[in-house]
């Protein structure tokens, strides 16, 4: 009887303990749950009351693979031509604009493409996000897993978000492949960014540019160590509300550790007065050696990097929507 009683005891005591465990793991998994995370969550008293959509980080590291296992991707390039097929085949129902002209290069006369797929908003003005598809003309064997396949596999992966038969409840966004941002040589204010000259150029001319409220860039997005840095030549305010939103998504330690002035696509919209904001982690392995090397490989990539800027990206676009 002693001995029965004693054994109901023990197992009694062993369900507390059990009982215990499994109260302190929750709480534990709920402190390490960022304040909106991927659930979007509202803190109380914040304005937002429509939740940003989330990118899908498997996908976009899906289309990142996809498009750098097309090889380089420079001009003239089979691995470029490939990856326009692939955009045309995923973006077709994306009202899609090809925006293709010729520009002279140091080594000659070459036709590019931008692609521009556009998600209509109910109210006025447009956002842009942005990012390039081309790769190193200089380095023929340099497939840019990170430099050109990260924002084209994201870009890709916000289309899926943005799709809807109805327009979206907010501004009209635009997103665009840039081709040409690689320069041929040697950078410079005209061997570079061809691409993205062209389109400024073009939507200063027709009154398109005025209509954009935040012009986003996104460029080596994928890096598995993630330190976007605060970009000396974007918008100090569109800056402040990218921090913004990666800070409501708890995401604020991968953002802005660093200061750094970029010369990217960007910068054709910032000096037709845009407001930019480029999202570049420009510290790509150990002193940026990866950066412009074959070391920029698929594995130095993750989902999870993909994802965080995504969301920033999404949640910055929420941001834009509701600033007047
Ligand atoms: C970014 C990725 N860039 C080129 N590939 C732009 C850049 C060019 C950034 C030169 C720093 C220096
Ligand atoms: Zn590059």
């Amino acid at each position: 009887m002693i001995g029965y009683k004693t054994s109901a005891n023990f197992r009694q005591l062993g369900i507390f303990v059990l009982l215990l465990i499994s109260m302190a793991c929750k709480s534990q998994s709920q402190l390490q749950t960022p304040a909106t995370s991927r659930l979007d969550v509202k803190e109380p008293g914040a304005p937002e009351t429509k939740a940003a959509p989330q990118v899908n980080p498997e996908k976009a590291m899906q289309y990142t693979r996809q498009v750098v296992e097309f090889g380089p991707r420079y001009l003239g390039s089979a691995g470029h031509k490939k990856t326009e097929e692939f955009l045309r085949s995923h973006l077709k129902l994306d009202n899609l604009e090809e925006d293709a002209f010729t520009d002279s290069t140091p080594a000659g006369n070459f036709p590019m493409r931008n692609f521009i797929a556009k998600f209509p908003g109910t109210e006025e003005g447009i956002i842009v996000i942005a990012g390039h598809y081309d790769t190193l003309y200089s380095k023929k064997n340099f497939v840019g897993a990170n430099d050109g396949g990260s924002s084209t596999g994201l870009l890709l992966a916000i289309a899926d978000q943005l799709r809807s038969p109805q327009k979206r409840d907010g501004r009209s966004v635009w997103l665009v492949w840039f081709d040409g941002e690689e320069a041929i040589k040697e950078w410079s204010d005209t061997d570079s960014t061809y691409g993205s000259r062209h389109l400024a150029e073009k939507w200063k001319k027709d009154g398109t540019a005025s209509r954009i409220k935040g012009f986003l860039l996104a460029d080596m997005v994928g890096d598995k160590d993630l330190n976007i840095d605060r970009d000396q030549n974007s918008t100090p305010w569109l800056e402040d509300l990218v921090y913004k939103a990666a800070t409501e998504l708890g995401y604020q330690s991968h953002f802005f550790g660093r200061a750094n002035a970029v010369t990217d696509d960007h910068q054709p919209f910032a000096r037709i007065g845009v407001p930019v904001a480029d999202l570049i982690d420009f510290d790509y392995g150990y002193g940026n050696v990866y950066w412009h090397s074959n070391e920029d490989t698929l594995d130095k990539l993750s989902p999870q990097s993909l994802g965080i800027v995504g969301d920033v990206i999404l949640k910055t676009v929420r941001l834009l929507d509701l600033r007047k």
